[in-house]
Order: structure tokens, then sequence, then C-alpha cells
């Protein structure tokens, strides 16, 4: 168990959160062409009140690496971008048909459909504007790399695709040829923790790390980020739509593959306690930078929302 409270790390990571924020705002301010309604749809979604769990690994990664998180912040947004519009698109009748997102309703309830794929779109782009404007040369082309190919087909949208057949949507499921815990598995590793694996290399680039620790944060980033999907299913079992401020159950009344389903709470929980145990070894070579990485990790198992 790692010492220190969830909140001595909030607290402890409040500059932080506040260098994201004034970032994000800065970011997504009014934009000549953009029209007000696009401009507000991206905003009142950006700047929800969100985990920021993502930002906040990538500039831990690049304070792991350097000593200093500065460096991080555009990687930082841009990986932020994708993930709210991975989240608004998700959130769309095609999709998920949700109402309520971080404590809100969703994007395209509050504006309209076609605004909220428009504000989704933007995003994707705003991500790639702001790692080109922002780092040098070879940063932002190592960047772009790893954001691309983890928000891509492969990853990220592929995951969304396959998640939405093992619901049926497209004929019989097709497994792939994998067991069901092994087909689970392979959606969340591109539907969710390629993000979250993206997020430490981003900021071990703004860092300037070597490839040994680029290796490391992947590491890092690939077991917490199924961690972080597992103890989301466990969630959307224990707790109320006020809590997550996003409605649950839904998995279980679409007949959805989760963790706790195949496997039960206890052992979901305990195979999210031995994921976080490799994430922490994987980022013992960081000593003591390492630490608010080691903190967040135990966190992801530990949160309520
Ligand atoms: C539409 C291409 C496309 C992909 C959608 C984001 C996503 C993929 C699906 C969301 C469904 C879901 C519940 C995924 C589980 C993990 C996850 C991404 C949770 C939301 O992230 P949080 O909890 O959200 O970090 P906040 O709002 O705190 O940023």
């Amino acid at each position: 168990m790692v010492s220190g409270t969830l909140n001595e790390l909030t607290s402890d990571l409040a500059p932080l959160r506040a260098a994201i924020e004034e970032q994000l705002n800065r970011f997504t301010s009014a934009h000549e062409g953009c029209p007000e309604r696009l401009t507000s749809a991206i905003r009142y979604s950006v700047l929800a009140p969100g985990k920021r769990l993502r930002p906040l690994l990538c500039l831990l990664a690049c304070e792991a690496v350097s000593g200093d998180w500065k460096a991080a912040l555009p990687a930082a947004c841009a990986i932020e971008f994708i993930h709210v519009y991975s989240l608004i698109h998700d959130d769309l009748p095609a999709m998920d048909d949700d109402t309520l997102r971080r404590g809100r309703p969703c994007c395209h309830i509050q504006f309209d459909e076609a605004t909220a794929i428009l504000a989704g779109d933007s995003l994707q782009m705003l991500a790639v504007q702001v790692i080109c404007q922002e780092l040098a040369a070879q940063p932002a082309r190592e960047s772009l790399r790893i954001l691309s190919e983890a928000a891509g087909r492969g990853k990220l949208v592929g995951g969304q695709q396959d998640d939405l057949a093992a619901e049926g949507r497209f004929g019989p499921v097709d497994m792939l040829g994998l067991e069901p815990l092994e087909f689970l598995k392979s959606i969340h590793r591109r539907k969710t923790s390629a993000l979250i694996e993206a997020s430490l290399q981003l900021g071990g680039v703004a860092g300037g790390a070597t490839l040994d620790h680029l290796r490391s944060l992947s590491a890092y980033g690939a077991a917490i980020g199924l961690a972080f999907q597992i103890v989301d299913d466990c969630l959307d079992v224990e707790s109320t739509a006020e809590q997550l401020g996003k409605k649950t159950r839904k998995d279980s009344e679409l007949g959805k593959l989760t963790y706790p389903s195949l496997l039960g709470l206890e052992s979901s929980r305990a195979l999210a306690e031995q994921l976080v145990s490799e994430a922490l070894a994987a980022v013992a070579v960081f000593k003591d930078r390492g630490e608010r990485l080691t903190q967040l990790a135990q966190f992801v198992i530990e949160r309520k929302v």
C-alpha cells in the first residue's frame, strides 16, 4: 500500500490540475471561422468536471523522466481533447445513446446531434493542431505518431467497433477466436488502455525520455489502463448514477460482457490489484521522481467516481 491519502494526493496535484484547466480554457477559446454554437459545445464538453486522469498521467510521466511536468502541458491537453471527443461520440444515439455525462446532459442533449458530432470532429483536429503549434519538430512528429496510433482504427476506434459488435449490433457476436475474458481484454486494451498508455508516452516524449524509460511508462500505462476499465465495470455495478455522474447498470441491461459478469466482483477487483502491482513495478526505475505516478496508480483502483 502506498503512503498518503486521496486528499493528500488531490491537494498535491492541485497546481497541475489548475495548469491543465487554464490551458484547456486557452486552447478552446473562440477561433476565427468557428461558429459560436460550435465553440460553446466544445467548451461545454471539455471544461465539464472530468477527472483529468489522462492529462495528469501525461504530466507525471514527464515529471518522472525530467523532474518537471510543465513541458508536457500541450500534450496533456491534446490527449484530453481526444478523450473528450471519444466521450461525445460514444454518447450519441447511434453509439451508446446516453443522456448524462460528467454529471451534466450529454453534448448532443444540451446542443443537438449534428453539433455534437462536429464538436467531436473539431477536438480531434484541435489535438493535432496544439501538438504542431506548441512542440518542436521532432517531439511533435513523435507525439503525433503515438497519438494517431492510439486514437486510430486499430486501437480506440477499432476497440469501440468491437465493443458495439459484442452487443450483437452487427449480427452474431464473433469473438475473434478468443475466450470471453481474452476477447474482453482485447476490446479494452484498444478502447481504454491505448489512450491511457499514449498519455504516459506523450509525457515521456515531452520530458526527453530514453527508449527504456518509454518502455517502462508504456508498461505502467497498459497495466493501469486495464485496471481502470475493470474498476469502471465494477463501479457500474456498485454505484448510483448520482455518484458517477452518468447512467449506471447499462452494461448488465444490454447483457454486455464485463469483468464482474465474467469473474464476479471480488475476482475483478483482485485482477485490478494485480495489474496495479505490475504498474508499480514498471515505474520503480524512476525512484523518487516516479512517486506521484505510484500514488496515482493506487487511486485508480480506490476511486469511487
Ligand atoms: C467513439 C471512437 C469512440 C470511442 C469511444 C470513451 C469510449 C470510447 C467509450 C466510453 C465508454 C466507457 C464507459 C469506457 C470506459 C472507460 C472510460 C473511457 C471511461 C471514461 O473516462 P473517465 O472516467 O472520464 O476518465 P472523465 O469524465 O473523468 O474524463
